[in-house]
């Protein structure tokens, strides 16, 4: 009867142990499902422009990669949909003076950029 008793405490201490690696399982799948890519369209011009919206968008918070490609002035931004937003993302490239897709540049932002970064420029 102990001896039974010690078995049963034995196959639940398993079954358990099952029970907690499948959620942990669950929950890298989940944190996995909450990185996703947009794709940005921005006014950005040259390197420098570059620079600043890669550098800048780096530190937004749960903002994991940038590039920005200059011939098509597209820039990618990986994020956690769980600390950010596409709209989020929008608008910090508004702030550091770019459009961003529909959102138009933040005025004073855009007037502290050099007159090379202005919109109209070509590419140097
Ligand atoms: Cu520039």
């Amino acid at each position: 009867m102990f001896i039974r008793k010690n078995k049963n405490w034995f196959i639940l201490g398993i079954v358990l142990k099952i029970i907690l690696s499948v959620s942990f399982i669950g929950i890298a799948q989940n944190q996995k499902r909450t990185t996703e890519e947009i794709k940005i369209k921005t006014s950005a011009i040259c390197e420098m422009c570059k620079d600043r919206i890669e550098k800048g968008l780096a530190w937004e918070k749960g903002v994991k990669d940038v590039s920005l490609n200059l011939e098509t002035k597209i820039v990618t931004v990986k994020y956690r949909t769980t600390k950010t937003t596409p709209e989020k993302i929008r608008l910090a490239i508004s702030k550091l003076g770019y459009d961003a897709d529909g959102i138009p540049a933040d005025t004073k932002a855009y007037e502290k950029l050099p007159s090379c970064c202005k919109k109209g420029n070509a590419a140097h």
